[in-house]
């Protein structure tokens, strides 16, 4: 029997769905998180598909999520959009505050969607994708836990902190979109790899002693590397300050403290931007979409790739194919439902 296994999109997002609901989560929200779980898979990111669906489950069991939470959205300033997650999953407080930041965005020309008080695991880039859908410019940013130590250290101090831009391509379907933690690779990635008990690059972590290492567990027992050294250090730093001390919400290192050992999803808050083009530009709008898609073309010219065309790519093959998972992985989610 094949160790893998193939499921269609629909019956990746009912899994999901019925894991989560039969483990206590609100039917609204588990419906949000089957969606961007089933999104990630679709696209081939391993570390943020059906994957997921056993630390929510895990991070549900501990008690220290509000399963059926309801978001509030409040307005502290004219293009400044807040909602907060009282504790529950962040997917239902961003659906909550997009047309908020939308409409806000529209008016000011730039607006900002502060999420707080969430517990967050996903992908940046559906979210980013959907503010280009309105044709407006979007970026994301969250911390996590504190697993990653800043370039020249050893310890956690940042989380892994994803960043995320999309530029809208008035006629394409899918806009210019990057999405990448801060640290060297995503944590769900080493934590793939050590379920299939596979070696990591040098590169991507240091063991509980500071030194480099290819060993999956020890690289989770020590502490992850920024990507590009001391750039990604500050990066890092930059969404510890954005996402975390000016929304007021905890940094990392506060997120891991909360946890206490439990493993469950990180809690935290987000900040999202949306900048309109056309406030920007007025009647200058066109001519610098034009100017845009003539970068985009001196990349791919030189046979160089746009990010987020591997995803787009793998998007398109798994509505035709289905999903390939791992078998021990699709059991161990159906187990959750014993
Ligand atoms: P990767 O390093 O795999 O990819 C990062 C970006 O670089 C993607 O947009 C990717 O596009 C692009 N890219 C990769 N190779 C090339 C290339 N050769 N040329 C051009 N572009 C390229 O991702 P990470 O491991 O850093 O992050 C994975 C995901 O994990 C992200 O979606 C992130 O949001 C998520 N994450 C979420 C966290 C959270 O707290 N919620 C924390 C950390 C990460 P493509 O996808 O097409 O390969
Ligand atoms: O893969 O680094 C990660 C991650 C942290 C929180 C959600 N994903």
């Amino acid at each position: 029997m094949s160790d893998r296994i193939n499921l269609s999109l629909d019956q990746v997002y009912d899994l999901a769905l019925r894991a989560l609901t039969h483990n206590g989560m609100a039917e609204d929200h588990a419906q949000a998180i089957a969606d961007v779980i089933t999104q990630g898979q679709r696209d081939e990111c391993h570390s943020h598909g059906l994957y997921r669906v056993l630390v929510c489950v895990r991070s549900l069991r501990s008690g220290k999520i509000a399963p059926a939470a309801r978001p509030t959205l409040t307005q502290p300033a004219p293009s400044i959009v807040k909602v907060d997650a009282h504790q529950g999953y962040s997917q239902l407080a961003f659906q909550t505050g997009l047309p908020a930041l939308v409409e806000q965005a529209r008016k000011q020309g730039v607006a900002a969607l502060v999420i707080r008080n969430c517990f967050h695991f996903s992908a940046l880039w559906p979210e980013v994708e959907a503010i280009a859908r309105h044709g407006l410019v979007g970026m994301a940013m969250t911390p996590s836990h504190a697993w990653v130590a800043p370039e020249g250290g050893s310890k956690g101090v940042f989380g892994t902190n994803p960043l995320a831009f999309a530029w809208p391509r008035p006629n394409r379907e899918e806009p210019f979109v990057f999405d990448f933690a801060t640290s060297a690779i995503a944590r769900g990635d080493i934590e793939l790899h050590a379920r299939q008990q596979q070696p990591i690059p040098l590169g991507w972590a240091l063991d509980a002693e500071g030194a480099p290492t290819t060993d999956a567990h020890a690289a989770l027992a020590g502490a992850m590397q920024t990507f590009g050294g001391h750039k990604g250090s500050a990066l890092a730093a930059m969404i510890e300050l954005l996402a975390g001390a000016l929304i007021g919400d905890m940094t990392s290192a506060e997120s891991l403290a909360f946890d206490d050992g439990v493993g469950a999803t990180p809690c935290h808050g987000e900040l999202l931007l949306a900048f309109d083009p056309q406030r920007f530009l007025g009647d200058d709008f066109e001519q610098s979409q034009q100017r845009a898609e003539q970068l985009f073309a001196a990349i791919t010219d030189q046979g160089a790739r746009l990010p987020s065309q591997r995803r787009f790519a793998a998007r398109q093959r798994s509505k035709r194919e289905g999903v390939w998972l791992s078998r021990s992985l699709v059991q161990d989610i159906k187990d959750l439902l014993a």
